[in-house]
């Protein structure tokens, strides 16, 4: 009897030893600037084996620049440091955005686009009062029809945010300009903010890819963690993301979900199809608080 209770404990033991081996391989992989987010993680609810296994996976790795040239930026809008590069010598000629956005590729790709889903973006219409052009103008815009959609993931955009809250993590993009301590300062007090900003569309990132059987390690995003055709970051894409095609899932790189999506979104924000001008850029502005996207995005509906 006692035999087989040692054999039994030692067996337990074995197992231990096993599971404590994966979990530790796990986490040796795992690059260690991720350990007290995968802690702050567990700590928030999320499974520590599978939170550990995320971070570890290969791909997920640790990118400075997200933060670094976000921070650079600021950094030159708040104290206008004397640049190294000359000034040009004649202003470069703005773009307009029918250079940019309505080339004759994108126009052939936009009729065959629309001919595609004319009754899903009549439906929508119907649904949402929201005018068909102006759900495939943002669509154009954000994406390309879904053509780009962003260099990394999100996950690695926003984890590397989240964890980047460290002047020292900066410094390195801003050595031109050797900040003083108070300017230091204030970049770390930035950092802060858009780290916890951060931390939390990556906590809702993780719970949409979960709730969606989506996998977060693969998912392509823009550099500030922008999802899908419609460039929703995680947290509108739980509130507000609709599945569409109604197969019980909300996938924001579907176009007929991403449609969906955008049609609530501005619905939520205020659409109403008898709006006039000035009130639809009030609206847009809910979507990309930038007036040139706004006006942008309604004359390219009013164009196709
Ligand atoms: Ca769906």
């Amino acid at each position: 009897m006692l035999r087989k209770y040692l054999l039994w404990r030692l067996g337990a033991v074995a197992l231990m030893l096993v599971l404590a081996g994966g979990l530790a391989q796990a986490q040796s992989e795992m690059d260690e600037v991720w350990q007290p987010l995968v802690e702050s993680l567990v700590q928030d609810g999320f499974d520590a084996q599978a939170t550990s296994e995320l971070f570890a996976s290969q791909g997920v790795e640790f990118d400075p620049g997200v933060m670094g040239r976000k921070m650079k930026l600021l950094y030159e809008r708040e104290f206008d440091p004397p640049r190294d590069e000359p000034e040009p010598e004649e202003p470069r000629q703005r773009l307009t955005i029918y250079d940019i956005h309505l080339t004759a590729e994108k126009i052939a790709d936009i009729i065959v686009f629309k001919w595609e889903h004319k009754d899903l973006l009549a439906q929508i219409e119907e649904d949402y009062g929201v005018e068909g052009d102006v759900i495939v103008a943002i669509l154009v815009v954000e994406t390309k029809l879904g053509e780009y959609l962003g260099e990394q993931t999100a996950l690695v955009s926003l984890a590397s945010m989240a964890v980047s809250d460290n002047f020292s993590q900066v410094q390195d993009y801003l050595s031109e300009y050797s900040p003083t301590q108070e300017q230091a300062d204030w970049i770390e007090d930035r950092q802060r903010g858009r780290s916890e900003w951060a931390y939390n569309e990556l906590k809702e990132l993780l719970l949409y890819t979960q709730e969606n059987s989506m996998d977060p390690v693969t998912m392509p995003g823009s550099v500030y963690g922008a999802i899908g055709l419609c460039q929703f970051l995680p947290t509108n894409a739980r509130a507000l993301g609709i599945d569409g095609d109604q197969d019980g899932t909300v996938d924001l790189f579907n176009p007929i979900d991403a449609a969906h999506s955008v049609a609530n979104f501005l619905k939520d924000a205020g659409w109403t199809p008898d709006l006039d001008r000035e009130s639809k850029i009030r609206v847009l502005r809910r979507y990309n608080n930038d007036e040139f996207y706004a006006r942008t995005i309604l004359s390219i509906a009013r164009r196709i």
